[in-house]
């Protein structure tokens, strides 16, 4: 096992890693930004690190300074949390050349699944049903046309490179193609460096929901249930459940065995997320995120598994804690992303926290960094915290949640707060009734 270990990230996902780390009897290492001197991550950290100013590029982006932090600490392994350099392949390659190790899967499978094109390629390979659409990219108008004829309008131009969102264009019409084809290749070449597209028929009424995969890097994996992740504004997830009110226990296993088995095939190493769109009772993959997530407590909650824990333990070269089937899935949790913006227009509301009161009791989680008196600054996203709440069914997780609203008193800054609060008494929410374009149709006109 490691003894000490740097954590490349900061806010409630740095705390959340310490913990595991305090757990497992590991010396931890913050780094931070000038513009975090006085986070919760570094106070209670063992040792810090200043890495440079507010900047990403310059701080938490900054490979070479990460590496001094480490030399200087001499921490032997690095969790990267998410976002940042959690899916930076060259980040991973670094690491594993310098005998530091990467919390997280191999720079290959990174970079494979970096690449959407690859991604979908290997995860067909895989045995995963995937959206139906062009083998591979798509560069002339003439290969563009007759993909669209053959799947039929409408279509969706994304960029290989992209994910998340980034560089996606819907063509309605043979007449629409041209214009798309060029706008989404010029698009991912900005965006990315890279104009390779791809084409897929557009689903026009889906959920998004993801299976939480581990594997141990030598065949073993299994699956851990999925989370249903539908109420989003422009890719930004608000709220995430696990089960997911779509799916029966049947659907659950056949997916969850299905992604489980194809880990196993591509010796997957660590934690990992499988992403469908579902509609009319089908799964369709389309991409797989390759690291910790941010909604991973609606898993824990329902598996009563700590997911960083396993991480770590993977990394340093144990076998999975668990077979498959001795994992007893329990009740249903809902998270709820407290944002520091404004609930109406989501413009980030960044400043000091004057009153900081979390609720808490039985089932009750609040992850985050923040306390009475935190400044939060404005360099960075506005996640400031995450409410998880757990019940023995979806109905007492709603009723739990309600009252945590409820409960839950932030001062000195704006919130998402009362956008939960309205969401959770809209009968659509109640009967887990929405798809992708829910949240965006409810945001345009209110009742
Ligand atoms: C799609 C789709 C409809 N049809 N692919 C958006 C982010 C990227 N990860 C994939 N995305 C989508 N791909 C096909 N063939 C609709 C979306 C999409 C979406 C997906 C998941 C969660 C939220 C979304 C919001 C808008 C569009």
């Amino acid at each position: 096992m490691f003894d000490k270990i740097l954590i490349a990230n900061r806010g409630e996902i740095a705390l959340r890693i310490q913990r595991a780390c305090k757990e497992l009897g590991i010396a931890t290492v913050a780094v931070h930004s000038t513009a975090d001197a006085d986070a919760m991550h570094v106070r209670l950290a063992d040792e810090s690190v200043c890495i440079g100013p507010p900047p990403a590029s310059e701080s938490y982006l900054n490979i070479p300074r990460l590496l001094a932090a480490c030399e200087i600490t001499g921490a032997d392994a690095i969790h990267p949390g998410y976002g940042f350099l959690s899916e930076n392949a060259r980040f991973a390659e670094i690491l594993e050349q310098h005998g530091i190790t990467f919390i997280g899967p191999t720079s290959e499978h990174i970079r494979i699944m970096g690449d959407k094109i690859e991604a979908k390629e290997t995860a067909k390979r895989l045995g995963i049903p995937v959206v139906p659409g062009s083998d591979g990219a798509v560069t002339t108008e003439a290969d563009a046309r007759s993909v669209a004829k053959r799947m039929g309008y409408p279509v969706l131009i994304k960029a290989a490179a992209g994910g998340g969102g980034r560089g996606m264009k819907v063509a309605r019409s043979p007449e629409e193609i041209g214009q798309a084809l060029s706008t989404a290749r010029a698009e991912a070449k900005a965006a990315f460096g890279d104009d390779s597209v791809y084409i897929e028929k557009y689903l026009s009424k889906p959920r998004h929901i993801e299976v939480q995969v581990f594997g141990d890097g030598r065949g073993n994996a299994l699956h851990l249930g999925e989370r249903d992740c539908s109420l989003q504004r422009r890719h930004q997830k608000i709220m995430e459940e696990a089960p997911s009110p779509a799916l029966n226990a049947e659907q659950r296993k056949k997916i969850g065995e299905t992604c489980a088995k194809a880990m196993q095939k591509l010796k997957y190493r660590g934690a990992g997320t499988v992403e469908f769109l579902y509609e009319d009772g089908e799964f369709f993959f389309i991409e797989m995120n390759t690291r910790l997530q941010v909604e991973h407590p609606v898993t824990e909650a329902i598996t009563g598994m700590d997911l960083v824990i396993e991480q770590i333990r993977i990394a340093s070269g144990a076998p999975l804690s668990v077979r498959q089937e001795d994992l007893v899935f329990s009740g249903h949790a809902i998270e709820c992303r407290i944002n520091a913006e404004n609930p109406k227009n989501f413009r980030p509301s960044p400043g000091k926290i004057t009153y900081w009161h979390p609720p808490g009791g039985l089932g009750v989680r609040v992850d985050s960094g923040a306390y009475q008196g935190y400044r939060i600054p404005p360099n960075y996203d506005s996640l400031i915290g995450k409410l998880i709440v757990h019940g023995k069914n979806r109905n007492e997780c709603l009723m739990r949640l309600k009252r945590c609203l409820n409960e839950f008193v932030i001062d000195g800054i704006e919130t998402t707060i009362p956008l939960f609060v309205e969401l959770v008494r809209h009968p659509d929410i109640a009967n887990g009734m929405y798809d992708i374009h829910w949240l965006e149709k409810y945001l345009g006109k209110p009742d």
